[in-house]
């Protein structure tokens, strides 16, 4: 469904503000928004600012501004007018249902960006990267995002793309003289291509769950027994008394959750209740949460009191440490140590001693969080997948050359390597977007938000 109506919606949130902003777009824009605009717009050049009043039959609701921008040089790539007024919510409610009786018609969820897609505005991960962009919630995502809005990963793809062509040529010139025996220079070559190719989509699927850390955030659970410091420690990454403290062991029973930032990393923390056994009901139900959060969580900290010999508990909790992304906290580090961290190192790479009642320490705990998710050699102007979508398509693609290349060493005809090879020049397409279908374009700008 390739659409020309005009289509309007508003740009900024429905909720009061200094200003809002109405964006109408498509061959009919100027002449339905000078029929809410005082002023003639259809004679104005592009990048133009005309201030002027807004009404709704015959009644002037507002003044301000039209901005207008000709096709092809806008968003979308149509005549588009941006009609900016005061920020009120039924003030831009009522001057967009003027426009619609004007004649525009209310836009769909990512409407413009689809358009500016279909006009060849932006690759189709370029619009998934405004998305991104909108949705990022900390500097390196924001990085990241703007890295695919300016192009990182269709660069990319044009390469791998433009690479996969170039064999797939050579090999169909082979397969017109089928007598002729591949060199093995040749052979030797094309393996070498295929690997380097193999190679290149590996590292960008690799780098997938790194950008997904960095644009989800990281699900941490901060576990460990009773009265270590657990909900103290959380208050203090929350910068506020978020869970409750007492000397009382047991006292956290629910899970207790806060987004924090955290040098470059966004945690979503769970303070738990500590892991003992317990006739309490109550206390019960918060520990077997406390386990199921645990399981659940990419990121463990684990803290231990220092200032206490280690117990059965806290040996069990570290074997349960092995194998997962996991940093042992030995906390009230002000009180004199009982423990020290040589003693959790076996179980897990990542000790740091602190204490949370001081918010003494917490420098090593940003290091550590920051190594073990490689945040710190995350590099946000990188290529980098930022979606199901992207990522699934690179797989079948990096599966495809991967079979084309044991078809290729096992001796296999040069027909079932172009096959293989065909198969992962049609997922690249998907990927970048040249080559999808309706639903699956459906599909991605149905999760924008109206006016984007
Ligand atoms: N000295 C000292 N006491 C602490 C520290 N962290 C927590 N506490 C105390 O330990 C007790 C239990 O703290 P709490 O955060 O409720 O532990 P939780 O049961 O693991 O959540 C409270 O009395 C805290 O004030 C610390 O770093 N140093
Ligand atoms: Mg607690």
């Amino acid at each position: 469904m390739w659409t020309t109506d005009t289509i309007a919606a508003l740009a900024t949130p429905a909720a009061a503000g200094g200003i809002a902003v109405i964006r109408i777009s498509g061959a009919d824009a100027l002449p339905i928004a000078e029929r809410v605009f005082s002023k003639p717009l259809s004679n104005q050049q592009g990048y133009t600012a005309v201030y002027g009043r807004m009404a709704a039959q015959g009644k002037t609701l507002d003044d301000g501004v039209a901005l207008v921008f000709r096709a092809p040089h806008s968003y979308t790539g149509e005549d588009t007018v941006e009609l900016s007024c005061h920020g009120g919510v039924y003030l831009a409610n009522r001057i967009l249902r003027a426009l619609y009786a004007a004649g525009a018609r209310p836009a769909a969820a990512g409407e413009f960006t689809r358009r500016a897609y279909q006009n060849g505005k932006l690759t189709l991960t370029q619009a998934e990267a405004v998305a991104q962009l909108i949705a990022a919630d900390g500097e390196q995502a924001v990085l990241a995002a703007r890295a695919g809005l300016d192009g990182a990963l269709a660069r990319r793809l044009d390469n791998e793309k433009e690479t996969l062509l170039q064999i797939l040529a050579r090999l169909s010139a082979w397969a017109d003289y089928p007598d002729e025996d591949l060199e093995p220079v040749e052979w030797e070559t094309l393996c070498a291509e295929l690997s380097a190719l193999a190679e290149s989509l590996g590292a960008l699927l690799r780098g997938y769950d790194s950008g997904r850390l960095v644009r989800e955030g990281i699900a941490a659970a901060i576990v460990g027994k009773p009265n270590v410091g657990k909900s103290t420690l959380m208050n203090l990454l929350a910068g506020c008394d978020k869970s409750i403290v007492t000397a009382q062991p047991g006292t956290t029973r629910d899970v207790v959750e806060e987004t924090v930032r955290l040098g470059k990393a966004v945690l979503h923390l769970s303070d738990t209740a500590g892991l003992r056994e317990t006739a309490d009901p109550v206390e019960r139900e918060g520990v077997s949460r406390a386990r199921r959060r645990m399981e659940e969580a990419t990121l463990l900290i684990a803290v231990f009191d220092r200032s206490e010999p280690l117990t059965a508990e806290d040996i069990s909790l570290l074997e349960s440490l092995r194998g997962r992304a996991a940093i042992a906290v030995l906390n009230k580090g002000d009180l004199p140590a009982a423990v020290e961290e040589g003693q959790l190192r076996p179980y897990t790479g990542y000790t740091v001693t602190l204490s949370a009642k001081e918010g003494e320490g917490l420098s090593a705990l940003i290091e550590a969080v920051e190594e073990l998710s490689k945040l710190n050699r995350f590099d946000p102007s990188a290529a980098l997948l930022s979606n199901a979508r992207q990522y699934h398509a690179a797989c079948r693609a990096a599966e495809a050359v991967g079979e084309g290349l044991s078809a290729l060493r096992s001796g296999f005809t040069l027909d079932a390597v172009t096959v293989s090879l065909t198969d992962a020049l049609a997922a690249l397409l998907e990927l970048s977007g040249e080559s999808v279908t309706e639903a699956v374009v459906d599909e991605v700008f149905s999760r924008f938000c109206v006016g984007k």
